[in-house]
Order: structure tokens, then C-alpha cells, then sequence
């Protein structure tokens, strides 16, 4: 099954919003396969941004990832990537659509809440940066056969 890796970023935890994004992936029907609740370090923010290293807005980027402590997690389901995305919303609030995470709770792009990873393959670069692979869940939920087809 496919996984997806996702951020709280220090803004949405500082606003209390991790139980409501958890509840609306949960809510969704994805499924936990890991967490934890951290501080992140100069090196892992690099390193997890190298790709927007040189833009306007990178330094202020590593700045607000590691300003603050954030919930990185990994959720799992039929294309979880995609699915997630779509409750996040699209990068700058003021284009996500309505309903999603970033429309309902966010104004700027230099504080749109969450990550989530963009692709299956950087889903599994992102959560073998993030974590060590016995922190990874696997598990059988009770109710997967009425959500997973
Ligand atoms: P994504 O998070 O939707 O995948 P990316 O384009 O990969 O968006 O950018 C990574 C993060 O960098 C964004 O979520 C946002 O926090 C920040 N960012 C992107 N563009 C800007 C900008 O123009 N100004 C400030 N921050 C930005
Ligand atoms: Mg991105």
C-alpha cells in the first residue's frame, strides 16, 4: 500500500491544529503507520529542502521548520500520496481549495501548515530521511476491508 510522508509544521502545531489534521486524515480513511513529535535539526531541515536551496524563500523556509517543534508522521492507503495532497491543499492558501487544510487555516505560503510529500518515490526518500525503518507500523485495522477495496 502506498505511504505518504507529512509534516506539522511548528505554525500548525503552535495553533494546536495537530489533532485536526490527524482527525481528517483519519477521517479520510489513510491509515497511521508512524509518528513523532520533534525538533528539527539544521541538518535534516537542509537536507529534506535541498531541493529549493538558491530560491528567494529557502533561508526563511529553513528558519520556520526548525523554529519550533513539528509532527512528522507517515500515513498509508490507496494513493495516499495523491489523497493527502488534496486535503492539504495547494501550496499558497489563498489557492487551496475550500475545505482543505491550507484554505480552512492558513493565509501565506511561508505558513501553510503541513508537508506532504509530492510523489510516491519522494514519499520514500522523505520517510527514510525522517525515520528508522523499526519505527515504521505495520498493522491490521479492523475496518480496512470497508475502506480499502
Ligand atoms: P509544497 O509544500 O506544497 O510541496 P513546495 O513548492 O515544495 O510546496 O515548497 C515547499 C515549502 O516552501 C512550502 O510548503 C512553503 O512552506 C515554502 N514556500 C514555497 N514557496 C514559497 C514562497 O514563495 N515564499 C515563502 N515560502 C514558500
Ligand atoms: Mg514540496
Amino acid at each position: 500500500m502506498e505511504k505518504t510522508f507529512v509534516i506539522v509544521k511548528p505554525d500548525g502545531v503552535q495553533r494546536g491544529l495537530i489533532g485536526e489534521i490527524i482527525a481528517r486524515l483519519e477521517r479520510r480513511g489513510l491509515k497511521m503507520s508512524a509518528a513523532k513529535f520533534m525538533q528539527v535539526s539544521q541538518e535534516l531541515a537542509e537536507t529534506h529542502y535541498g531541493i529549493h536551496k538558491g530560491k528567494p524563500f529557502y533561508e526563511g523556509l529553513i528558519k520556520y521548520i526548525t523554529s519550533a517543534p513539528v509532527m512528522a508522521m507517515v500515513w498509508e492507503g490507496p494513493n495516499a500520496v495523491a489523497a493527502v495532497r488534496q486535503t492539504m491543499g495547494a501550496t499558497r492558501p489563498t489557492e487551496a481549495a475550500p475545505g482543505s487544510v491550507r484554505h480552512d487555516f492558513g493565509l501565506e505560503v511561508g505558513r501553510n501548515i503541513t508537508h506532504a510529500s509530492d510523489s510516491p518515490e519522494n514519499g520514500e526518500l522523505e520517510i527514510k530521511l525522517w525515520f528508522k525503518p523499526e519505527e515504521l507500523v505495520e498493522w491490521g485495522r479492523a475496518n480496512d476491508e470497508w475502506i480499502f477495496e
